[in-house]
């Protein structure tokens, strides 16, 4: 379902000088056998990130998932990079949210990253339906500019394409801008708040459970704090 938008995800970010390194040891990748599903695994080496981390999940008619977080480099204040579009074949039910995830909420911050964004916002309303959030905190690591929706077919097959196209778009053109500005916070600052959106995003993540329920408690439990939120696993 999603297999375009992994290829231009991939496409972009080789444009940019990416080089694939290696995800830690056995969590590249998994099977079950009993709920016929495969999950898969790629981290970045991108110019002007720390970390780029990719992962498509295939269940078949069941579920089907791409997630996605970039973290720039230290020396940059601007939002994290998060994507995560869930198609449930089933019930022909999509979740899609796409996001800046900002570092802080003050209105400074926000008006010098979110801009692109808010254009997006308000070109794609459809995949705008101000959707309340069950798990997470909005106010927390989400942007008030979010593309967020649950929807169906139409909303997958019209608007998501073209806006994921303009999303990762306006996303390289923010992270340029933010490379030749200067950063308002120190490096020490940024890590801090970078640490902390992988703990709580490993506290809130609705997904765990669902992994659980595919490959097993102990490989879930590696596979959020080693790969999905790192930093949460260094506590
Ligand atoms: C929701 N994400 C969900 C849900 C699942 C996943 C099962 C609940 C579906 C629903 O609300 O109907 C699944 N999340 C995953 C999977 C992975 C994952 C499979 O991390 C990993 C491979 N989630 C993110 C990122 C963002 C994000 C980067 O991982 C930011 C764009 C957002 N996911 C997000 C939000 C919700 C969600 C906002 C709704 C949760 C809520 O209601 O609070």
């Amino acid at each position: 379902m999603f297999d375009p938008f992994l290829e231009e995800l991939h496409q972009t970010i080789k444009k940019r000088g990416g080089k694939q390194i290696e995800v830690p040891n056995g969590l590249d990748a998994n099977q079950s056998l009993k709920r016929k599903s495969t999950i898969r695994s790629w981290l970045w080496d991108v110019p002007g990130f720390r970390r780029w981390r990719v992962t498509r999940l295939d269940a078949g008619d069941s579920l089907q998932v791409l997630n996605s977080v970039a973290y720039p480099d230290y020396n940059f204040d601007h939002p994290l990079m998060g994507v995560d579009l869930l198609w449930f074949g089933n019930r022909q039910k999509l979740v899609a949210v796409l996001d800046f995830q900002p570092l802080v909420q003050n209105s400074d911050y926000l008006d010098r990253h979110l801009g692109g964004l808010k254009e997006l916002n308000q070109k794609f309303p459809d995949l705008n339906g101000e959707e309340t959030m069950r798990s997470f905190d909005p106010n927390q690591y989400f942007s008030s500019w979010l593309l967020f929706c649950r929807g169906g077919a139409d909303q997958a097959q019209t608007s998501l394409p073209p806006a994921f196209s303009d999303f990762l778009k306006a996303y390289w053109s923010l992270h340029d801008k933010a490379q030749n500005g200067e950063s308002s916070m120190n490096v020490a600052e940024v890590k801090q708040l970078q640490d902390n959106y992988d703990i709580y995003s490993a506290e809130r993540d609705p997904a765990h459970g669902l992994f659980t329920s595919h490959f097993g408690k102990e490989w879930s439990d590696r596979f959020l704090h080693e790969f999905l939120f790192p930093a949460s696993g260094q506590q």
